[in-house]
This record gives structure tokens, sequence and C-alpha cells, in this order.
């Protein structure tokens, strides 16, 4: 036997057991309201993915009509960078693919599609790939299997599939799958259930999972339900590591992809989700007890759509690979392989 792993202990008799669906839309809708604050200027580097997190999770909660629409397609319109094609995460920042991925999918959330430049969107992508077939997150070459996933969502989001070389797309990504199941961020780095989500969501949306043997989906299946721990029920994102609500997004969504979701303790997951609810402000934060922010937020009520703990008149279904309200991937009409 192994020692056990790190985590933290709930006291789950007297622990949020309700989803506060309306805190977490004040919160939401409230969060970033003041511009001229210290903490805005300097989340400015992050504020596309904000939005999206934002709009997929007021969305997920029957709310998206607390959102003024045309602000935000504004807002994304002046993060374009004319000159490359991608999207900044805030005007006058440079483009990267992490933010151009949340830009195209809040105007597919919104069904403003018809604001997309699609030919320099494509081609802007295109010139990210190199010749292993990985690609830059942008003009300074950092290479992860993050960036390979933003590419190939943002061109199924547009339909665009055949722009890049998706053979080696695809040879670079399994280069990154390590002895124990996992995929790390290049060839030979540590598992992490945040790139493994990467991976298995790119192999997922070319439709090439079979690139991963039998055994091999075994063993990254049992990698990923070995994530929860005993005494909180909360997932962490690599050994030894501390639980954090947003693994409930990452490792779930990936056991979805497998056709393994019923490998995990829901019950004991959805109370650790709910636990870490704060409720005086709404929101998630990473742990119970701790300062809840957008990105947990919607992590936690992801991983609670997965679970299918509440019907969806109280949370919408969400799409495993896309992290987007299924009825808008429907709305596309976009495939993907589930196992
Ligand atoms: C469409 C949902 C969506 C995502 C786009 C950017 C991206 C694609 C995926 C990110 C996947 C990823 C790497 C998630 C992990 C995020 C995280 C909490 C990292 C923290 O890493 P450490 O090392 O944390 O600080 P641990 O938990 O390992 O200690």
């Amino acid at each position: 036997m192994g020692t056990p792993q790190r985590d933290v202990t709930i006291d789950y008799a007297t622990a949020q057991k309700e989803l506060l669906i309306e805190k977490h839309c004040a919160f939401l809708t409230g969060y970033g309201q003041s511009h001229s604050t210290y903490q805005y200027g300097v989340t400015d580097y992050l504020r596309m993915s904000g939005i999206y997190w934002l709009c997929t999770c007021l969305d997920l909660l029957h709310s998206l009509d607390k959102i003024d629409r045309n602000y935000i397609v504004d807002y994304i319109q002046k993060c374009h960078d004319k000159t490359t094609g991608g999207y900044a995460p805030a005007p006058n920042h440079d483009s990267h693919l992490l933010y151009t991925l949340s830009a195209v999918q809040i105007l597919v959330q919104l069904d403003r599609v018809d604001m997309i430049d699609k030919e320099s969107l494509c081609s802007y992508i295109k010139q990210l790939q190199q010749e292993d077939g990985s690609f830059f997150g942008d003009q300074w070459g950092e290479i992860d299997t993050r960036f390979s996933f933003c590419a190939i969502a943002c061109l199924k989001l547009i339909d665009s599939l055949h722009t890049v070389d998706i053979d080696r797309a695809t040879d670079f990504i399994m280069s990154c799958l390590n002895f124990d199941g996992g995929f790390g961020c290049i060839p030979g780095a540590e598992s992490h259930a945040g790139q493994i989500y990467c991976c298995l969501g790119f192999l997922s949306l070319v439709q090439r999972l079979d690139r991963i043997d039998l055994s091999t989906r075994n063993m990254l299946a049992w990698w990923l339900c070995e994530r929860q721990l005993e005494n909180s029920g909360g997932l962490n994102g690599r050994p030894e590591k501390l639980p954090d609500v947003c693994y409930s997004w990452w490792v779930l969504a990936s056991l979805k992809i497998l056709g393994k979701l019923q490998w995990i303790n829901s019950e004991k997951l959805s109370k650790f989700i709910l636990a870490a609810q704060d409720d005086e402000t709404g929101g998630c934060a990473d742990r119970p007890g701790n300062i809840p922010d957008p990105f947990h937020t919607l992590f936690g009520v992801t991983g609670l759509s997965l679970l299918k703990v509440f019907d969806e008149n109280t949370i919408k279904q969400v799409n495993p690979v896309l992290c987007m309200p299924e009825y808008v991937i429907q709305r596309r009409g976009i495939t993907m392989q589930l196992l």
C-alpha cells in the first residue's frame, strides 16, 4: 500500500449542500464591473477567457439574458488583431491562440459567427503550425498541447479543420503520451489532467481516438479516476496534489470522452463542489473556504452538469469536448467522437 495522498478535511455536516444559482449569477455579473480597480488592470491579460467563463456559466444556469451582448461583441472586435488574424485577451495586447479560442467560443455561443473573418483566422492558425505538427501559442514560439487543442477547436467551430495538417498534428499529440497512459504539455513532460483533457479533446474533435489502444485507454481511465481523493471526494490534477474544483472539469470531461464517467464517485465529488461555493458572495473557490472566482465557478458548474446531479431545468447540458452548452454545439451541427 502506498502512502495516502495529500487531501483537505471538510466538515460536510455544516458544508453548503444547495446549489446557489441566484448568488452565482450575481457574483458573475458583478465581477469586474468596476474597470478602474487595480485588480481589473492586472487581469487584462486573461480578460477574453474571463468573458468566455462568464457567458458559458450564465448560459448553463439559464441566465445568459443577464449579459450585454452588444458590449461583449464590440469588445471582441476591439481585441481582433488585423495584422495576425487572431484575437488578444484585451485591446492593445498581443494575439494568442488561447484567447482566440475564447473569442471564437463566445461569438459562436452568441450566434455571431458572422463577425468572424474566417479567412484571416484560418491563416493565423495555419502559420502557427510547426513541422512536427505542434502549434506555437503565438509569435514567441511556446509549444504546448493546449495550443494544439485551441487550434483544432477554433477550426472545428468555424468548420475549417482542413486548414491545417491534421495527421501531423495528431502525431505530435501522440508523441506526448506517457508510460502511465497520461499526456503532458510536450513530449516527455509529466502527465497532468489539464493536458490530458486537451489531448483527448483534440483526438475526439479529429475523430482519432483509435490512436490510443484499448489497454492504454483503460490505464488512462484508471489514472484519471485515481485523481479522486478519499477524504474530501474532490479531484486533483496529478498525484500528490491537493484537490481543486477545476479538475471536476478536466478529469470528468476526459473520463466522459473515454466513456468511463461512472468510475468516479459522483456523490462524493458533487458534495465537494457544492462545499466550495461561497454562500455569502456566491461563486466557487478552488477548495471549500477559499476565495471564489469565475474560473472555478464555471468548472464547478460544468462538473455538476457532467455528473447530472441536477436536472436540465437547473443546469443545462454541457458539451464534454468544447466546454460549451450542448445546444450551441447542436445548433452548429458539430460532431465529435466519444467512446
Ligand atoms: C475550452 C475549457 C477550455 C479550455 C481551453 C487552455 C485550455 C484549453 C486548457 C487548459 C488545460 C489545463 C492545463 C488546465 C490546468 C489548469 C491549472 C489549474 C493549472 C494549475 O497547474 P498547477 O501545477 O496545479 O499550478 P496543480 O493542481 O497541478 O498543483
